[in-house]
């Protein structure tokens, strides 16, 4: 392990999203994975097989599987995926009640066991559920941290990549706002090796890329018909805990707390965040265009509602 220190990473929801996290965290050697849900067998099977993987793959890192909280303590970063996935014809504030609850009995656990930790929150509604783990740990802002701009924009960069026939690795960009429709792609901020891509193709495939981007969950939920993506949610929460585990510094877009950027308040959005060993240690305030701008409100607006329904409903 890169610091010397190994690392213990809790992966609390050992379902699709859960075990692929687990997996890549491994694959990196980021440290020993307690993989945790409430089905009996489910994380015990999981986490024997990753550590039958460990020989093969090259990994020394040890994966456990638990049902019992108690075995998370002393995680230096947990991984929240416990919850229900997005269902066809299922929007994600039809998740909103369920998934509060689910997410309300996991932090009261975090807090218990693993007090110190930095957490990643990646249940749906991503921004809603963030907001709900941060008001019921009580942790310091950027301790608690939402994925979704990385998985957004990656998606967003392999459909880039597609398009022009290039590699993927030289393709970067930045995805701002809530994780769901109304989220804010920047083809502005988008670059092959440092061309922007409005230089690269004509402004219907920019806008083209942009819309598949929005729509990205959606098309692969309708695709596999029952559940949603795993392995490239999994990857990118494996790759916020890389930056923290190691201190990388990432300037990476997640769901951060905001008390005032972007105009925006007491609320969660996506925004470029630099992540490191204490968590988002800065966040990065870009200049946008008006209608930028009056995107990022309006993705935030949803937000809001969702926070506000489960004022409504006693959850916070
Ligand atoms: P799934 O494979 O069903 O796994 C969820 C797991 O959570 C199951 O194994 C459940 O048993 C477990 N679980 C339920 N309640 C609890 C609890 N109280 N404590 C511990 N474990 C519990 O779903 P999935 O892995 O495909 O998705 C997990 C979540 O991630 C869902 O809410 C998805 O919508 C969400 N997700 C978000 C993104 C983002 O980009 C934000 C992407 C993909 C999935």
């Amino acid at each position: 392990m890169a610091s010397g220190k190994r690392f213990k990473i809790a992966c609390i929801g050992a379902g699709n999203v859960g075990a692929a996290c687990a997996q890549y965290c491994l694959d990196m050697e980021l440290g020993d994975v307690v993989l945790t849900d409430v089905v009996e067998g489910v994380p015990q099977g999981k986490a024997l097989d990753l550590t039958e993987a460990g020989p093969v793959r090259g990994y020394s890192c040890m994966c456990t599987g638990t049902n019992d909280y108690k075995d998370i303590a002393g995680a230096d970063v947990c991984v929240v995926t416990a919850g229900l996935p997005r269902k066809p014809g299922m929007t994600r504030l039809d998740l909103l009640e369920k998934n509060g609850n689910i997410i309300s009995d996991v932090c009261a656990n975090i807090k218990k066991h693993a007090p110190d930790s930095i957490v990643i929150i990646v249940t749906n509604p991503l921004d809603v559920m963030a907001y709900v783990a941060y008001k019921k740990l009580g942790f310091p802002a950027k301790r608690v941290i939402g994925m979704a701009g990385i998985l957004d924009s990656s998606r967003m960069r392999s459909f880039v990549a597609m398009e022009l026939g290039c590699s993927m690795k030289n393709v970067d960009t930045m995805v701002l706002g809530s994780h769901g429709d109304d989220m804010v792609p920047l083809p502005e901020y988008t670059t092959v090796s440092g061309i922007p891509i409005t230089k690269l193709m004509p402004k219907e495939r920019v806008d083209a890329i942009v819309e598949r981007t929005r729509k990205g969950g959606g098309e692969i939920v309708a695709l596999l018909k029952t559940g949603s993506a795993f392995y490239a949610p999994g990857a990118s929460a494996a790759r916020m805990v890389e930056s923290i585990v190691r201190d990388e510094k990432q300037i990476l877009p997640c769901a951060a707390y905001l008390e005032g950027l972007y105009g925006l308040k007491d609320v969660y959005a996506g925004v470029p965040c630099k992540l490191g060993k204490d968590g988002v240690e800065d966040i990065i305030e870009l200049e946008l265009t008006a209608d930028q701008k009056a995107a990022l409100h309006k993705s935030s607006q949803e937000v809001q509602s969702g926070i506000d329904g489960l004022k409504q409903v006693g959850i916070l």
